[in-house]
């Protein structure tokens, strides 16, 4: 296991406004609060599964050795580079973003995401011990990584990630974002929308959209672009932080979660990537060489969210 470096002094609930999604929300704990570090329960898969239950993610810092995510980090950035998207006025590893560069997915890349400096972070033996105890036995994890360069003014809307990837075991596979550098809660961190895992009010919501699968149903995949509006009529509270290299975000399948706008001038970097028990059953579209990924998802125009919604009478 890595050293466990003590937690970042809190950030203040200073009430500034940031963009989650397409929405303006208040750091003030109401709209917007602070994720909580669950670093204290290492090495007690017990209380890590209950806070897992409780809370619906685990953020826990430094769980990868620094040398493997900058290793990574160095890695697509020199790939980014050779693309002309980098701004080498700065060092490479600044990540800033070259002139009209904008944000790039490059997930699935395997020139990229299977090369060794990647994959030493995103196969660390680091998530492997974790999973291994928190599961109480052998983890696996997906062929296929999700790999984002986020550029300016980017913001991912609120859903679940089960409309992705709900084909195997959807209730212990587990998301891991993982911070490719600094994000600071202007470079466009994650947010998560604690309680809609588990809250009564958010029955019907994964009953209906949680049971929904992108490549059959071509749904647009998002729950919604205004996170308010679902806090405000189901409940729950909207959560982010600031990330450092090393960190990682882990959370289940029925966790809102959506992204604040990158306003800097640097890449945002992250990964997220995908660990289950080995025993469990698998969604064959993500594993082996050539994984399949989602093949039928926007081929032809998605239907439109407020169709979905009102279908599911949500
Ligand atoms: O990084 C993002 O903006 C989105 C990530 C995400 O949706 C996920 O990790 O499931």
């Amino acid at each position: 296991m890595p050293q466990l470096a003590p937690s970042p002094a809190p950030l203040a609930l200073d009430g500034r406004a940031l963009r989650l999604a397409r929405r303006d929300v208040r750091l003030d704990g109401e709209e917007l609060g602070l994720l909580r570090d669950a670093n204290e329960l290492l090495g007690n898969p017990a209380a890590l599964r209950a806070r897992m239950e409780e809370d619906g993610y685990l953020l826990l810092r430094n769980l990868l050795p620094l040398e493997q995510v900058l290793g990574a980090r160095r890695a697509v950035l020199a790939y980014m580079d050779q693309q002309g998207q980098v701004d080498r006025d700065h060092d490479l590893m600044d990540g800033r973003r070259a002139k009209d560069a904008k944000g790039l997915y490059l997930g699935g890349r395997k020139e990229l995401t299977h090369g060794p400096e990647f994959l030493a972070m995103a196969e660390s033996p680091a998530y492997f011990d974790f999973f291994q105890s928190f599961f109480g036995e052998a983890a696996m994890t997906f062929g296929y990584k999700w790999l984002r360069a986020v550029g300016d003014g980017d913001a991912t809307s609120p859903h679940y990630d089960v409309v992705y990837m709900g084909r195997g075991t959807t209730s212990r596979l587990y998301t891991c974002w993982t911070p490719l550098g600094e994000i600071g809660l202007h470079d466009g961190p994650l947010a998560v929308l604690q309680g809609s895992h588990n809250l009564p009010a958010y029955q019907r919501i994964r009953e209906t959209y949680g049971r929904a699968d992108v490549d059959r149903d071509n749904i647009e995949s998002f729950f919604s672009h205004d996170p308010l509006e679902i806090s405000a009529r189901y409940g729950g509270r909207w959560l982010t932080a600031e990330f450092h290299p090393g960190d990682v975000l882990i959370f289940g399948m029925f966790l809102m979660h959506g992204a604040i706008r990158n306003e800097s001038n640097r890449f945002r970097l992250s990964a997220d990537l995908r660990f289950q028990p080995v025993a469990e059953p698998v969604d064959e579209r993500w594993i082996g060489d050539s994984p399949l990924a989602n093949y039928g998802w926007r081929k032809t125009p998605a239907v439109p969210l407020e169709v979905s919604r009102k279908e599911w009478q949500v």
